[in-house]
């Protein structure tokens, strides 16, 4: 990143920051939730939307694949409103990188103050925020990470913990039992499927008694998990006990797929299933027993961003690397040390 990074943990809202500087600031500061909270309450009073004078940002959005992606672009309308003191420009860019990549460019000649992007892919950066870095505008990369470092702060979640937590608690579910596992990932090269990859199979490598069949790419969409599910039922049937989806709405085509073939699966068929995001339709089937641990992450991430961007405006210091803190939850009656046990409470909680 293009500031100097130092490291520190907020205990209460469980997200673990690097605080970095204004002009270059080398201060090795710790600062509590609370007071991070209060600040960004006291900046967004309301002042800037007073006084009409609106702060602009870009918001670069992968697409609209997944019930996560839709949550989160819920977040940021609801985040970045007028009455909050923000012009948001929002561009869906429907999961095509030339699109996202020409939508900042429009926003740096727009000369938006600040630009948000929830990047794709995790290459093909560079030239673009040279651009933006030469226009003079702070650049908050969002969601998903990017093999830049020329962008002033990440606010996001760690794919590659996920990963690891999915592939600890089927470690402890199966208790040294054979694994014949399938994997529908997520989007090819975008690092929330990358990170959750890399985690799962750091598990995998311990486990002598696990064999990764196969692993293909299912987008992140429920139709794409559909199709991914029916090609490995042709090629593997009768041969895998897990199938590990890296989001819901693969999973819930890949259930769709495994009804129609006959297959039982959750905590009372032949077939685990893992998924990834924890969204209210994940969590209703993990409820009902059908997915057996769904790995949460958290889709609601536009205040942060809001509270980074009131620090910049005011000149403040600021987090440059956000970790959304994410947890997990399985299927009633299975007890974990990795994930919480699902409730009708739990699911009418949530907020997404
Ligand atoms: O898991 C998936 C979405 O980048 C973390 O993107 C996000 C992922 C999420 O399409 O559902």
């Amino acid at each position: 990143m293009k500031r100097r990074l130092v490291s520190t943990l907020i205990g209460m809202t469980m997200v673990a920051v690097m605080l970095g500087g204004c002009g270059g600031g080398t201060d090795t500061t710790e600062e509590a939730a609370d007071d991070t909270a209060a600040e960004a309450e006291a900046d967004e009073s309301g002042d800037e939307a007073a006084s009409g004078d609106l702060i602009t940002v870009g918001y670069a959005q992968v697409g609209h694949e997944s019930d996560w992606r839709t949550a989160n672009t819920e977040n940021y309308q609801n985040t970045f409103t007028a009455e909050n003191g923000y012009e948001l420009s929002f561009v869906d860019a429907d999961n095509d990188n030339a699109t996202q990549i020409e939508a900042v460019r429009t926003f740096i000649q727009q000369e938006l103050d600040y630009i948000v992007i929830a990047p794709i892919e995790t290459a093909g950066w560079d030239t673009v925020l040279e651009e933006a870095d030469s226009a003079g505008i702070p650049v908050i990369i969002a969601d998903r990470e990017i093999d830049s470092d020329n962008y002033d702060a990440f606010v996001g979640t760690d794919s590659v913990a996920e990963g690891v937590t999915a592939g600890n608690w089927l470690g402890e579910y199966l208790d040294g039992a054979e694994a014949n596992i399938l994997v529908i990932e997520g989007s090819v090269g975008a690092s929330a499927a990358l990170g959750r990859t890399e985690g799962f199979n750091s598990v995998a490598d311990e486990h002598s008694e696990w064999t990764i069949l196969d692993s293909q790419s299912g987008d992140f969409t429920q139709s794409g998990g559909q199709e991914v599910m029916e090609s490995f039922i042709k090629s593997y049937e009768g041969q895998f006990n897990v199938v590990v989806c890296q989001n819901d709405n693969e999973a819930y085509g890949a259930m769709d797929a495994m009804d129609a073939a006959g297959i039982t699966y959750g905590v009372d068929g032949d077939v685990i299933i893992i998924s990834f995001d924890a969204t209210h339709d994940g969590l209703q089937y993990t409820l009902g027993g059908k997915i057996n641990c769904d790995v949460e992450c958290n889709p609601i991430q536009a205040e942060i961003v809001a509270e980074v961007i009131q620090a910049m405006e005011a000149g403040e210091e600021y987090p440059e690397r956000t970790i959304v803190e994410d947890s997990a939850f399985v299927a009633p009656g299975i007890e974990s040390a990795f994930a919480t046990e699902m409730t009708q409470e739990i699911l009418d909680g949530r907020a997404y």
